[in-house]
């Protein structure tokens, strides 16, 4: 029997995402997803000083705030003809993996490990642990009250669909609570030369405003070593831990196939030399070079005037009334590279250093073979729900593991920035990686003022709606063919959808 079903709203993700998915025989034949709110940042930003970009963007969201920072301070400094000093650009890269070290953590443990992990098993948890014990006795009390459903369905209701093994799930509670303390920590890490986290006060076209000092990099490294004590001891480990417990999702969530990464954390001169890299990978082809002009933007079934395909550096967003656009589903727009569709996040990028495997890449390729092994899974496996799990762990370690070498490399009391002007006219593009996957602005300037914005965000690639072919999206396409027991209660399908570590707020802008 076919029906529809609504996720809407899609919880425990960024913003506002809803879903709709048409099953049939308990499986997803069609998904549509819907961006519900629209924001306006590319409008905003018309007719401002251009120097305001990297403030305004970074507002686009509050989980990765410093890759729009940072994303517009690139597409300005291709403007003013400017590249920061070395300090600065480690700077850069400490700030931002600080923010990607959070971002992982936190789609993690606070977002997708509740799919997995049966938080009714603290109950049995008979330890000395205060937190633990106090969540314990919260937990008794919802399950007694049963106040709580519908907002968390994982207490009282529907059960079974949780790993099993109390030792699993006690441990990956134990360290959802630690991960809140290691994400303060991140940011407290971030902002020692960020001024404040999550949005960056230092972060300007030319560099970055703090001043390096031997204190700060103490501070730092001191941080930074318990991050990667329980990246390595918890993440990683929890991770696999779920995978073992729920192997069919090495299956499911396959999505498009076609990956892309622009490239981020520049370890030379200008945005060159990426230690996590640049690359198209379409099918089951090689890793290819990636060309910004093949970028295009379609808003054939999104709430905007019906528009050219266009390259962002002539992007125009012109939002209409939902009403007059009944055809329309979404206030994402649909971007196609090379007219394909593209998934784009930790799991591209890993591929596609994994693919490249040259240089600095033979360590991505060494850490992905040994956790294939553990799991018994195959590189093939990558491409589903527990392969982007376990390449966010994978990348999460590699980019903490990298922020101790650049820590080492600062130069106390060298500046980290240099002077702009801004020219009368001229144009940019600023390219990066956010956690969550590829990250572009494009900068038009007029009269010292910007004449034009647009933003291709990470989560407007993969959970983009259908382009004038009618070809879905990343996540669109990943959802068709799950299996769901139970369809009041798809749980298969957020699996898959979280997968992707959303963000909607990002997405529209
Ligand atoms: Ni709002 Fe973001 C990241 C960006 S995703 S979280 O990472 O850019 O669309
Ligand atoms: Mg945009």
């Amino acid at each position: 029997m076919a029906q529809t079903i609504g996720i809407d709203p899609v919880t425990r993700i960024e913003g506002h995402l809803a879903v709709r998915l048409r099953i049939e025989s308990n499986q997803v034949m069609e998904a549509y997803c819907s961006g519900e709110m629209f924001r306006g940042f590319e409008l905003i930003l018309k007719n401002r000083d251009p120097m305001d970009a990297q403030q305004i963007t970074q507002r686009i969201c509050g989980v990765c705030p410093v890759s729009h920072g940072i994303a517009s301070t690139l597409a300005q400094e291709a403007a003013y003809k400017v590249i920061p000093p070395r300090n600065g650009k480690l700077l850069r890269n400490l700030i931002l993996g600080a923010n990607y070290i959070q971002s992982h953590l936190i789609h993690f443990y606070h977002l997708s490990a509740l799919d997995f992990i049966d938080i009714k098993a603290v109950t049995q948890y008979n330890g000395k642990d205060p937190a633990l014990s106090e969540l314990k006795a919260w937990v008794q009390s919802q399950l007694s009250s049963n106040s709580l459903y519908p907002v968390a369905p994982f207490l009282p209701r529907y059960e079974s669909q949780y790993a099993e093994d109390p030792e699993l799930n006690i441990t990956a509670v134990k360290h959802y609570l630690d991960a809140l303390e290691m994400r303060r920590l991140a940011h407290e890490m971030g902002a020692l030369f960020a001024g404040k986290l999550p949005h960056v006060a230092t972060l300007v076209p030319g560099g970055v405003t703090e001043r390096v000092t031997p204190r700060k990099i103490a501070a730092y490294g001191e941080m930074l070593q318990k991050l990667r004590v329980f990246v390595d001891n918890a993440y990683l480990e929890d991770v696999l831990a779920v995978a073992q417990a729920f192997p069919e999702y090495f299956q499911a969530g396959k999505g498009c196939g076609n990956f892309l990464s622009y490239g981020a954390f520049s370890e030379a001169e200008g945005n060159t030399d990426h230690f996590l890299p640049t690359g198209v990978i379409i099918g089951d082809g090689p890793s290819r070079s990636f060309n910004p002009s093949g970028i295009t933007e379609d808003v054939t079934f999104s709430w905007y005037k019906a528009a050219a395909v266009l390259n962002p550096a002539t992007g125009v967003t012109a939002p209409v009334d939902p009403g007059q656009k009944e055809s329309a589903y979404s206030w994402l727009k649909a971007p196609r590279y090379e007219g394909q569709v593209m998934e784009v996040g930790p799991l591209a990028r890993i591929l596609i250093a994994y693919k490249q495997n040259s240089g600095r890449h033979h360590q991505v390729k060494t850490l992905v073979d040994g956790v294939l092994k553990k799991l018994g899974a195959k590189a093939e496996n990558l491409v589903s729900v527990l392969g982007r799990h376990a390449t966010r762990a994978i990348e999460c370690k590699l980019v903490a593991d990298r922020c101790a070498e650049w820590l080492a490399e600062l130069k106390p009391d060298e500046p980290a920035v240099t002077a702009v002007a801004i020219p009368e006219e001229a144009s940019g593009v600023g390219l990066t990686e956010a956690s969550r996957g590829a990250l572009g602005h494009w900068i038009q300037i007029k009269n010292r003022k910007i004449a034009n914005y647009q933003c291709v965000v990470p989560t407007t690639w993969n959970c983009s709606p259908r382009d004038a072919s009618g070809k879905p999206g990343a996540v669109e396409q990943a959802l068709v063919g799950t299996r769901i027991k139970n369809p009041e209660n798809p749980i298969e399908a957020t699996r898959v959808i979280r997968s992707f570590d959303p963000c909607i707020a990002c997405a529209v802008h």
